[in-house]
């Protein structure tokens, strides 16, 4: 068994309404509700988030909302913000949301009150990228910082990534901000080719301080610069550090005075927030950071305190569980219609799949008889549309949509912004409620093209709409995907705050990475397929 959830009366009581429910069309749910599209639509924190078109009906949220009470939820959100060690495998709090609690706040791990450690991180945070922007940070040979590099991976890589090209215009454009994550040498060597290193500042990004991939990438960034530079002393005006290891980074050759810490109870995913923010702070400045924070702590509050029936991640949480657990769905597509947003995605692919991509209970049981976390994929649109959209209008399987847009452009220039939401708009539309046969035979189709041309409707989408992308939207939208994934976590009885499932192959690989260059070849004892492809690469590769 899964969890006393879905061993629950109303886990049952939603398995048969699934089977009563599988005839009804989104037709019929709009005709039967001429409001629908207004009552099934909620305002939180600059979003207005439509859930209208989604395969539900007042019954099904009702049941929902039953099964969110069962699994004690209430009890589960309050814990989380009273910094309980609810991320029970690694003993630790998950108190993200401290990162954006105002300065008055007081939020507690082990009875302290961290929200002033937090403000003193992000005013140390502030006063560095504001003389970095300045010019008064100047690198070892007295020029200005012009490129910023952060080096990291995972959590330490894709939220700073993510969110600086989603705010790039707000970005200052004399700074240029990349980001290498891959241990593959391309990553630094495209990433910096075009980088003076006498202008660049190098940001290791790393909560432990001993990720291989961060590491090996930081070594190669320091003999980049030294080399360059003709001296070690460069380091010092080069390279600053985040994580939470000071003795790490000391070894490393950072001096501490020059890093920005982070707490354990800070995940590496929900760690944009923190120190792991600041290449973000160092194109966009302090006060739009703070802005960022003010739109995550907006949402925060909206979920701590609005009633479950009318709580975003709340409700998107248990409509996601009804399209996963009862309905048969196995992926989750977000499609934000700004093309800044592009690797939204891949951020949230992270956040929902590394949190709740988990077989065992809390209380270490197999889960065997229900689905987790969904997989989750996507891409900007309307791109989309002209490739795997096809799959979402006529494919055999149900993806619900997220649709993300803004009803301001950052770059208005002429059409280009209505008709970007004018597509947005028609793919709901097309994908709930179709185009019947009927209606093709009554524009003269021919007969045999019919079938192919008609198109079912019924497939469910989301649709979040804010007034523009600002630091603060965005804040609010990745606190409402986090709180979410929190959701379905606690009703699949998951911890999603630990990530042990990554663990396993990072080990295999310290193994085979010797194996592939000592000479002679050393005895291969792993599965005759893995032998043979060592065999085959130490055949081609070149010392
Ligand atoms: C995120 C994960 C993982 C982590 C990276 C980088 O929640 O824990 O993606 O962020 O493995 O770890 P470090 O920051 O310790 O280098």
């Amino acid at each position: 068994m899964a969890s006393a959830v879905a061993a629950s009366k109303v886990w049952g009581q939603l398995s048969t309404h699934a089977d009563e429910f599988s005839g009804t069309t989104l037709h019929q749910l709009f005709a039967a509700d001429p409001t629908r599209g207004e009552s099934l639509c909620l305002e939180a924190a600059g979003w207005s988030i439509d859930y209208s078109k989604n395969l539900a009906s007042g019954e099904t949220l009702a049941l929902l909302l039953a099964l969110a009470e069962a699994a004690g939820l209430r009890r589960r959100i309050d814990a989380m913000f009273a910094g309980e060690r609810i991320n029970s495998t690694e003993d630790r709090a998950a108190l993200h949301v401290a990162l954006r609690a105002p300065q008055s706040a007081d939020m507690r791990v082990d009875g302290e009150n961290v929200v002033p450690a937090v403000h003193g991180v992000l005013d140390r945070m502030s006063r560095f990228a504001r003389s970095v922007r300045a010019g008064e940070w100047r690198g070892h040979s007295g020029r200005a910082i012009r490129n910023v590099v952060n080096i990291g991976i995972g959590g330490s890589d894709l939220g700073p990534a993510m969110a600086t090209q989603a705010l790039a215009a707000y970005a200052d454009r004399n700074i240029t901000s990349r980001f290498v994550s891959n241990i593959d040498a391309t990553d630094f060597a495209e990433k910096t080719r075009d980088l003076d290193p006498a202008e660049t500042l190098f940001i290791v990004c790393s909560k432990t301080f001993t990720t291989l991939e961060t590491l090996t990438n930081a070594r190669t960034a320091r003999d980049w610069l030294t080399n360059a530079l003709g001296s070690e002393a460069a380091v010092a005006r080069h390279f600053v550090a985040v994580s939470t290891h000071a003795e790490a980074v000391a070894r490393f050759g950072i001096d501490p005075e020059n890093m920005f810490g982070f707490w354990d109870w800070v995940g590496g995913r929900y760690s944009l927030p923190s120190a792991v923010g600041l290449s973000l702070m160092l194109a966009i400045g302090p006060e739009r950071f703070r802005e960022l924070l003010a739109g995550y702590h907006a949402m925060d509050e909206h979920f701590r305190t609005a009633p479950f029936a009318r709580n975003a991640p709340v409700l998107l949480a248990l409509l996601g569980v009804w399209y996963g657990n009862f309905l048969g769905a196995g992926s989750h597509a977000v499609l934000p219609y700004d093309a800044n947003l592009a690797r939204l995605p891949a951020y949230l692919q992270q956040l929902d799949m590394e949190s709740n991509g988990k077989s065992t209970t809390l209380d270490g049981k197999p889960i065997r008889d229900i689905t987790t976390a969904p997989i989750l994929w996507g891409e900007a649109g309307s791109n989309g549309q002209h490739a795997f959209f096809q799959l979402l209008h006529q494919g055999t399987r149900l993806v619900p949509c997220d649709f993300i847009g803004f009803c301001q452009s950052l770059h208005p220039l002429g059409e280009h912004h209505d008709l970007l939401m004018a597509n947005c708009f028609a793919q709901t539309e097309a994908l709930a409620f179709g185009k019947s046969a009927d209606a093709l035979r009554a524009e003269g189709v021919q007969e045999d093209l019919v079938p192919h041309r008609s198109f079912s409707g019924n497939r469910p989408s989301t649709t979040l709409l804010a007034e523009s992308l600002t630091p603060a939207t965005l804040g609010a939208l990745l606190a409402l995907y986090e709180h979410r994934v929190f959701v379905q976590g606690v009703l699949w009885n998951v911890n999603s705050f630990d990530q042990w499932g990554v663990e396993l192959g990072k080990q295999l690989a310290s193994l085979i990475a010797p194996e592939l260059a000592a000479e002679p070849e050393p005895e291969l004892s792993h599965d005759s397929s893995t032998n043979a492809l060592i065999r085959r690469y130490r055949l081609l590769r070149r010392s």
